[in-house]
């Protein structure tokens, strides 16, 4: 019966938390992130579910953990943990894991104030900016991103008849926008959307079938982004995105953000240099940017940004001992 111990350091980033695991993880032999991240959900998943559940956890808790890159051609690679599962890229625990790393000593980038990250996802540059021995913001440039599919339609148990659209912005989202049957965030309260979201999510899931044009390994809608009117005056529009079985990000989350101007960019809406600054439930705010255009196999698509600021709230040393019942982490 063994304790296996895990070095982390936590923060948040715009609200959400970021758990930073610099020591403990396991050594696993791969040629990509995208590779190590498959070997590490066929063996290791239960340190994913220990460190991001309850006791040691809680239903937003999301999470990374570092390892060295597949080529020189990145600075670090990173693995994403969350009560969700280990997904393709996730922006707010990005920005925290580049703060953190970078005023922890954790990460050196080759070009300073520059770092390029391994994802399972591909690529992320992320530059950062200090302030004195602090990181004050960090501003990703993202994976491809593209609008996968518009105006679908789905029965959806206590709205009703609903209309969305799904994007891509590093994982794959379902877009619900203002509509007789929605009256938009802000309006329903996070609750109900707390409630309605695992249920309507398999049912998508059911109804359509979202591949990656040029990864298929990265299939179907995990996250569900409910959309609404700005409250705060620099804002765009603001949302709230489900993820995991319980979870509203606090964040206006990274790929959310980035699928949400995929999408308005293929509806027409958003042009290359537009800037968007979403709006999270909490009022946190990310800056987000259209960059170039690009095409995803044969899919239009774009390079967004996304920029935002996380802090450190302490460090913890978190031990799974094989004796205790509750190691792997539970949900309520
Ligand atoms: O910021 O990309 C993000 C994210 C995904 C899930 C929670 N946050």
């Amino acid at each position: 019966m063994a304790r296996h111990t895990f070095f982390c350091v936590d923060g948040h980033t715009c609200g959400n938390p970021v758990r930073l695991v610099a020591g403990g993880g396991p050594r696993i032999e791969a040629t990509s992130m995208f590779e190590r991240r498959q070997k590490f959900i066929a063996a290791y998943d239960w340190i994913r579910t220990g460190l991001m559940f309850e006791p040691r956890g809680h239903d937003m808790m999301s999470g990374s953990i570092l390892y060295p890159p597949s080529s020189d051609d990145y600075d670090v690679g990173v693995l994403y943990i969350e009560t969700s599962g280990c997904l393709p890229m996730c922006g707010h625990g990005t920005i925290g894991t580049v703060t953190m790393a970078i005023e922890e000593g954790l990460l050196t980038p080759q070009t300073p104030g520059v770092a390029r990250l391994e994802t399972p996802a591909g690529l992320v540059l992320a530059e950062y900016e200090m302030d004195g021995e602090y990181v004050a913001s960090v501003k990703l440039t993202n994976v491809p991103s593209f609008l996968a599919a518009e105006g679908l339609e789905i029965d959806c148990p206590h709205f009703g008849r609903l209309t969305f659209d799904v994007a891509y912005g590093g994982n794959f989202y379902a877009i619900f926008e203002p509509q007789e049957n929605f009256a938009g965030v802000g309006t329903v309260d996070v609750d109900t959307l707390v409630q309605v979201s695992p249920k309507l999510r398999t049912l998508l899931n059911e109804a359509y079938e979202m591949v990656h044009p040029v990864n298929p390994g990265i299939r179907g809608i995990t996250h569900l982004q409910w959309t609404g009117p700005a409250t705060q005056p620099e804002a765009d529009a603001r949302n709230a995105v489900f993820y995991g079985d319980k979870a509203i990000d606090r964040s206006p989350c990274g790929t959310g953000t980035s699928a949400r101007m995929a999408q308005l960019h293929g509806k027409g809406l958003l042009k290359v240099g537009d800037s968007f600054t979403h709006e999270s439930v909490i009022g946190s705010l990310f800056e987000g940017g259209v960059k170039e255009e690009v095409l995803v196999g044969t899919k239009r698509g774009i390079i967004p940004t996304i920029k935002g600021w996380a802090v450190k709230t302490g460090t913890s040393i978190i031990t799974l001992d094989e004796r205790d019942p509750y190691m792997t982490g539970f949900s309520v």
